[in-house]
């Protein structure tokens, strides 16, 4: 049921390697070009080391791993594909539809297929007004019952950062920062909410990684990258642009799955693309961090 491109299947098979990339990102996170533009420089990165870049996603019903450029191409492009996370996997499926994983689908795939290392932009979390809609991603469920290492700068900026973070220690979910001490606010390396796990080395990541599963747990961990300080946006200036795009969405009664896009098609507006500019620069640090860490990984694996 499951397709995986033959060169993956064999750098699996070898242990050499490998990098597994979302598809909801390009498909409901980042505007044509930018999303293709953005998938094709993360996977060259990511060889450009010596890994594998594994982009995976629904294609036409069958969950792909390892998608081609012509593939990435129709993500980028393509109307009407839907989102698919761990709910709506097997509908997806079925129904024989095109589907963009979020990190949660795309995690459970990925660890089928027998990949460690994932890289995003930033997980799902928990919602600034989760007291009124209980909007939590699957994101998190499944980081907590999924062993691997997860590259991300925080959670998505639009999210409540601090309740994210309570949720993933609730969850069993190591959060670790690499080289800060701060859990990272997605366009701003800095978010208030303190670190007490903070890694100098991607070594060390592995190994305390090594020790949470042999010890039994299941969660994944998560490895924090603060955006690269030159392409930063201060974070109250992504309060500001972020309180008037919640009362758009607010008003024009955009919710669930379609949120995400919304506010961050109206932040791009309000900070004159900026925030795209950061997006993609914490995309591409982010799949460097992943791409090295897979070696590591790969290296010490026996
Ligand atoms: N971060 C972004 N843009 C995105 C996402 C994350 O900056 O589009 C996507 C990821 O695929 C993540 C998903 O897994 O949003 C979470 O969506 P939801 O909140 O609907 O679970
Ligand atoms: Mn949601």
């Amino acid at each position: 049921m499951m397709h995986i491109a033959p060169h993956i299947v064999r750098a699996i098979a070898s242990g050499r390697p490998v990098v597994a990339l979302e598809t909801a990102l390009i498909s409901h996170g980042l505007p044509p070009p930018f999303n293709l533009e953005v998938a094709l420089q993360a996977e060259d990165l990511i060889r450009q080391s010596g890994a594998q870049a594994a982009t995976i996603g629904i294609v036409a019903g069958r969950p792909t791993i390892g998608l081609t450029t012509d593939e990435l191409n129709l993500f980028a492009n393509r109307e009407g594909i839907l989102k698919t996370n761990i709910s709506n996997l097997a509908w997806t499926i079925t129904r024989q539809a095109w589907g963009a994983t979020t990190v949660s689908a795309t995690m459970k795939l990925a660890y089928r297929a027998g990949i460690r290392v994932l890289v995003t932009g930033g997980i799902g979390g928990v919602h600034r007004d989760v007291e009124k809609t209980l909007d939590i991603s699957s994101d998190l469920s499944t980081l907590a019952e999924t062993p691997m290492l997860v590259v991300c700068s925080g959670t998505k900026a639009i999210l409540d950062v601090r309740k994210t973070f309570e949720y993933l220690e609730t969850m069993g979910v190591p959060v670790i920062g690499y080289q800060t001490d701060q859990f990272p606010a997605f366009f701003s390396r800095t978010s208030g909410v303190k670190l007490d796990m903070i890694a100098g080395t991607l070594e060390e990541v592995v190994q305390v990684s090594r020790t949470h599963w042999a010890a039994g747990h299941q969660s994944a961990v998560i490895v924090a990258v603060p955006i690269p300080a030159e392409a930063e946006i201060p974070q109250t200036e992504v309060e500001a642009a972020l309180s008037h795009a919640l009362a758009e969405a607010d008003q024009a009664h955009v919710m669930g799955k379609n949120l995400t896009p919304f506010l961050l098609s109206t932040i791009e507006k309000l900070t004159a693309g900026r925030s795209l500019k950061a997006n993609v620069a914490l995309l591409l640090h982010n799949a460097q961090v992943a791409a090295d860490l897979s070696h590591i990984w790969a290296r010490t694996t026996s």
